[in-house]
């Protein structure tokens, strides 16, 4: 006998989605959020099912997000933004703060909250990441969230928080 194997579709049709962009680098994170509607329309969502928030930098994302995802309108939230590595210790304290928190915003909530923040050392590996060399980073969040919700809605019903009936 088989196990049963678990696996979301790729179809936004009927799901809300937040995207939590940031404006630091922004000539880079703009190309995020173009491939994240890009994704998300083509999968099937609506544009009328996506909101997008914008903070100034990525450590303001995970409050934002934690805060989209407790209020019960969004499926999945998808979280953007560029850090590029300057002189300093700086980038380390961001980036860890930033990860931690985007993780802890899904965990603490129960709704899938995507990571699609660019961390680089130089601005040719961020670009490279939004839309040249290496694909869109915005793009391969949204449809992991596309992914994730069809799996959530398959294993836990029709809403994606914990704590609804
Ligand atoms: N924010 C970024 O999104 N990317 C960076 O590269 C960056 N650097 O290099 O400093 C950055 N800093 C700002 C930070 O995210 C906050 O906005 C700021 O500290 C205010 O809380």
């Amino acid at each position: 006998m088989k196990p049963v194997i678990h696996e979301g579709q790729l179809n936004g049709q009927g799901f809300r989605f937040a995207i939590v962009a940031s404006r630091w680098n922004d000539f880079i994170s703009s190309r995020l959020v173009e491939g994240a509607l890009d994704a998300l329309g083509r999968l099937g969502a609506s544009q009328e099912s996506i909101e997008v928030y914008r903070v100034p930098g990525a450590f303001e994302i995970p409050l934002l997000a934690l805060r989209l995802a407790e209020s019960e309108k969004f499926d999945a939230v998808i979280c953007l933004g560029t850090i590029i590595r300057g002189q300093t210790p700086h980038f380390e304290y961001i980036t860890a703060e930033v990860t931690r928190g985007i993780g802890e915003a899904g965990l603490q909530t129960g709704v899938p909250v995507v990571f699609g923040v660019v961390t680089a050392d130089t601005v040719d590996q961020a670009i490279d990441r939004a839309g040249v060399k290496l694909g869109n980073k915005g793009f391969e969040a949204a449809t992991t969230a596309v992914e994730l919700v069809n799996l959530y809605k398959e294993a836990f019903g029709e809403l994606g928080t914990r704590n609804a009936e």
